[in-house]
C-alpha cells in the first residue's frame, strides 16, 4: 500500500514538473548595418543586449538574414561577439562576414515567421506624402520645407488589415555630416489610417529649425529592417542612425497606433 502511495506521489510530482513550460532560449536580434546586438526576445518578451549577449557562445551563432524582400536564402554562419571596447562598454559588436548593408540578423533558434508580410516599396512620394512631410516640417519650425525622401514602404505593421506608410526623409547637404543648415532634416515618419482619419507621426529624427542658431551635429536616419522580432504577428521597425563620430540603432513597436522605441532593444556607440 505504501509503495502504491509513493508511486502516486512520484507521478503527481512528475506531472507537476512537466506542466511548468520550459523557458525557450533567447533569440538574439542584430542590426546588420550597425553590426551590433540590439537585444533579444524570449517567449515573446524583450531581453536587453547584456543578457542576450550571454546567450551567444564562444563558437558564435548562426543567423537568419532578413532584408526588405523577406528572409534571404543564405544565413550568416558563426557570428561572434567582438571583445568589449573601452569607449563603448555596453555595446556588443558582432563580427560577421558581410559587407555594409541594411537588414536584420535573427538567431536561427527563432521558431516564428519573422516576415509574415513583405513591405511594398515606392520610388517616389505621392502628392499626399509630400504634403504630409511639408506639414510636419512646418509644424516643427521649418518655414519653407524642401521635401526629399530616401525610403518609402507600405506595410501593415499592426496586422489590422490596413497598410501603414513608413517614409524616411533626409535633406542634409553637407557630405561629411559635420555641418548643416537651418531647414535641413533627417527623420522617419509613420503615416497611419485611424478611425479619426490619417495621422502622421515623426518616429525618430532631427530637424534644424528656421531661426535656430546652431543645429549641433546632424544624425542621418535610415530604416534598417521591418520584421516581427518577437513572434506576436506585429512587425517592428529598426531605425539606424549615424553622425560623424558614432552610430546607433533601435527597434520600435506599434503601441496605441504609434511606433514607440523599445527601450531595451537598442544599441549604439559614439566617441
Ligand atoms: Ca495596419
Ligand atoms: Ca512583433
Amino acid at each position: 500500500m505504501k509503495t502504491l502511495r509513493f508511486c502516486c506521489v512520484l507521478l503527481l510530482l512528475s506531472a507537476l514538473v512537466s506542466a511548468i513550460p520550459a523557458q525557450k532560449p533567447i533569440v538574439p536580434i542584430i542590426d546588420l548595418r550597425l553590426g551590433g546586438l540590439l537585444g533579444g526576445s524570449q517567449d515573446g518578451k524583450w531581453v536587453e543586449a547584456g543578457l542576450a549577449a550571454e546567450s551567444i557562445m564562444d563558437g558564435g551563432i548562426d543567423l537568419f538574414v532578413f532584408g526588405f524582400n523577406g528572409k534571404e536564402k543564405t544565413p550568416i554562419y558563426s557570428a561572434k561577439r567582438a571583445p568589449i571596447e573601452d569607449v563603448c562598454s555596453d555595446f556588443y559588436r558582432i563580427e560577421m562576414d558581410i559587407k555594409d548593408r541594411l537588414g536584420l540578423g535573427l538567431g536561427v533558434n527563432a521558431t516564428w515567421n519573422a516576415m509574415p508580410r513583405v513591405p511594398k516599396r515606392l520610388k517616389t512620394p505621392t502628392a499626399a506624402y509630400k504634403t504630409a512631410i511639408t506639414n510636419l516640417l512646418r509644424k516643427e519650425g521649418v518655414k519653407r520645407p524642401v521635401v526629399k525622401t530616401t525610403q518609402i514602404f507600405l506595410i501593415d505593421l499592426d496586422n489590422d488589415g490596413t497598410d501603414e506608410a513608413l517614409i524616411t526623409a533626409t535633406n542634409i547637404t553637407s557630405e561629411f555630416g559635420v555641418g548643416w543648415k537651418a531647414g535641413e532634416y533627417s527623420f522617419v515618419m509613420l503615416r497611419k489610417v485611424t478611425k479619426d482619419g490619417v495621422k502622421d507621426y515623426m518616429v525618430d529624427g532631427n530637424i534644424f529649425k528656421t531661426g535656430q542658431d546652431n543645429g549641433g551635429a546632424p544624425n542621418r536616419y535610415e530604416i534598417s529592417s521591418i520584421a516581427d522580432l518577437n513572434g506576436d504577428g506585429k512587425m517592428e521597425v529598426v531605425i539606424y542612425s549615424e553622425y560623424y563620430e558614432g552610430a546607433g540603432a533601435g527597434a520600435f513597436e506599434m503601441r496605441g497606433g504609434k511606433l514607440e522605441l523599445i527601450k531595451g532593444i537598442q544599441a549604439g556607440c559614439g566617441v
